[in-house]
């Protein structure tokens, strides 16, 4: 019998900072019912949902920067969430800063009907640690989290073997292939991609193409489905990306959201249709070579020198 897994991606508009986050819960339980609705199983939510993108400023008052992260999971404010998946039978990524002791990262869990089966800690943290003279905007993720000390899991839910990453580890060809290599279905991935980022910032096109990009081609090169959750639209006067998507293994996307804002997109993946690949031209067993891939652990950044 076909294996298939009903996914829903649940795309957000903008949380500004005075959205509290039982106002944030009620959106992300809308449309948590909506995802249901439609049949979905799975949904995968933005990261850091619970509050607006903070990393966009320089905090400097510990109880100010403590206030966008959870000391617990699920807390008083995020346990309707998990009351509600379980009583519609349907699993969940979410994003949310973790204060774990004295330790902040940037985190996704996977919860399957009310129970956490899963955590992952974001590996590529993008940005800076002081805020850059001459940016259009900071982005300042290495001042607020720690390189996640979780690798790439894979976990065993029911119907799927799925597996998590976190905005710009989306962009990186190894957060993909490391859960590729234990057979991945599904990776989930949630993003708050900035327009213009950087020094001068890029033409506005490229972060949309950069984004699906990425997706599409790890989807195809680690036989795997990907599904893509924006929080997009204007947050705090900075315009963010939408595209969230579900791509397949054939590198395609198979439902893309319209809009910047709340929106559900749902598909019946057909998690079988990795193994035509998966048995011809992206059979690892057979074609990897990792015998001359060993700059690739044993060099960071790129230096003009053979090994
Ligand atoms: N939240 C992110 O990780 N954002 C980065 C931006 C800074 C480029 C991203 O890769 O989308």
């Amino acid at each position: 019998m076909k294996r298939t897994l009903h996914l829903a991606v649940a795309q957000m508009g903008p949380i500004q900072k005075n959205h509290t986050r039982s106002e944030v819960v009620a959106r992300l339980s809308e449309l948590m019912r909506d995802a249901a609705a439609r049949g979905a199983r799975w949904i995968t939510f933005p990261e850091l949902t619970l509050t607006t993108f903070f990393p966009r400023w320089a905090l400097e008052d510990p109880a100010e920067v403590h206030a966008y992260f959870e000391r617990e999971m699920p807390g008083k404010e995020t346990q309707p969430l998990f009351d509600l998946a379980r009583k519609l039978g349907v699993g969940f990524y979410l994003g949310y800063a973790e204060l774990d002791g004295d330790r902040q990262f940037n985190t996704s869990i996977l919860v399957d009907r009310g129970e956490i089966i899963g955590k992952y800690r974001k590996i590529h943290i993008p940005g800076d640690a002081e805020p850059q003279e001459g940016y259009p905007i900071q982005h300042l993720e290495k001042k607020y989290f720690l390189v996640g000390d979780l690798g790439f899991p894979v976990y065993e839910a029911p119907e799927a073997r799925i597996g998590m990453c976190i905005c710009n580890d989306r962009r990186w060809p190894e957060t993909y292939r490391v859960m590729g290599l234990q057979s991945v279905d599904v990776v989930m991935v949630g993003y708050n991609t900035p327009i213009a980022y950087g020094r001068r910032g890029e033409p506005a096109h490229l972060p949309f193409l950069h984004n699906h990009l990425s997706l599409q081609a790890s989807a195809y090169q680690n036989t795997c489905w990907v599904a893509a959750a924006a929080k997009a639209g204007v947050e705090e006067g900075i315009p963010m990306i939408g595209g969230s998507c579900i791509v397949a293994p054939t590198g395609e996307i198979a439902v893309q959201a319209l809009s910047e804002d709340d929106e559900v997109i749902n598909y019946v993946c057909d998690l079988d249709m990795a193994n035509g690949y998966r048995s011809n031209i992206f059979n690892f067993a057979r074609h990897r070579r990792p015998e001359h891939y060993q700059a690739i652990v044993e060099r960071v950044g790129a230096e003009p020198t053979s090994l």
